[in-house]
């Protein structure tokens, strides 16, 4: 290792975690939730920051400091900065050993966890139909046949491949992909508990997917995130978007 990185290495390993985004009051849980499941999962401290990010992304070029975000999450350990949700995941899934041992298992994981974040893309975008980057109030009935659609189109074709994903793995009885828990496995529980939470009536009809549901139950029942779940730490979702 070179002077250069062993002093970038101390640096990013000086200071916690701080996971950056909207305050959970207004938005709910949203996209942040993917890291902080795997924050709990591992037992590792963070910490939520949302103070000024309204401010910071007024601002033309938003002044964040380190390498350039487009959009929060932003998670933030010493001076090493990192955004895109799926990227924090994987990142977040290396450092806590919640990755998969062999290669080919990690690239499965990596599949599931860009399909995941398209299924979330397409859910938020229903909500948002006509504006995209404006509240869903404002555009409730214009917006309700894109909804209309992702429920009679999307959200049953991506549970199904979920569930054809499930039974690739051990026969759906224990994780994604591999033999143990990875970020995937939790990537895939915050969009079944969105789902669930956004659209009660869809997800009792998802009988045609039964690994999904067991898989959801399995999952919320291990012990670090089943006490997050009841905790007050835990945000409620907003119920007005899939994010
Ligand atoms: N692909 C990005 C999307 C990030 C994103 O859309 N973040 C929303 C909040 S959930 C946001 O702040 N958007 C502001 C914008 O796009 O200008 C990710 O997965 O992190």
């Amino acid at each position: 290792m070179s002077r250069n990185d062993q002093r970038n290495s101390e640096r990013m390993s000086s200071d916690g975690y701080e996971l950056y985004y909207w305050d959970g009051k207004y938005v709910g849980p949203g996209r942040a939730e993917f890291a902080r499941l795997l924050f709990v999962e591992a037992g590792v401290p963070y910490k939520d920051i949302s103070e000024g990010i309204m401010e910071k992304f007024r601002q033309a070029d938003q002044q964040w400091t380190g390498f350039p975000t487009f959009a929060v999450p932003l998670l933030k350990k010493g001076s090493f900065e990192i955004s895109q949700t799926p990227v924090i995941c994987r990142y977040l899934g290396k450092q806590f050993g919640l990755f998969p041992d062999n290669e080919e298992d990690q690239w499965h994981a990596e599949q599931l966890n860009a399909t995941i974040h398209d299924y979330i893309a397409e859910g938020r975008y229903a909500f948002h139909g006509i504006k995209p980057f404006e509240s869903y109030f404002g555009q409730e009935k214009e917006t309700q046949p894109y909804i209309d659609r992702f429920l009679a189109e999307r959200l049953p074709k991506y549970m199904k491949h979920f569930e054809k994903m499930l039974a690739a793995n051990d026969d759906g009885r224990s994780f994604v992909v591999g033999g143990k828990v990875t970020y995937a496995d939790l990537g895939l529980l915050h969009v079944l508990r969105a789902t669930a939470a956004q659209f009660p009536e869809a997800w009792a009809a998802v009988d045609y997917a039964p690994l999904v549901k067991a898989f959801k139950e399995r999952m919320e029942a291990r012990p670090n995130l089943a006490a997050y779940f009841k905790s007050e730490k835990c945000i409620p979702f907003s119920g007005n978007s899939m994010m």
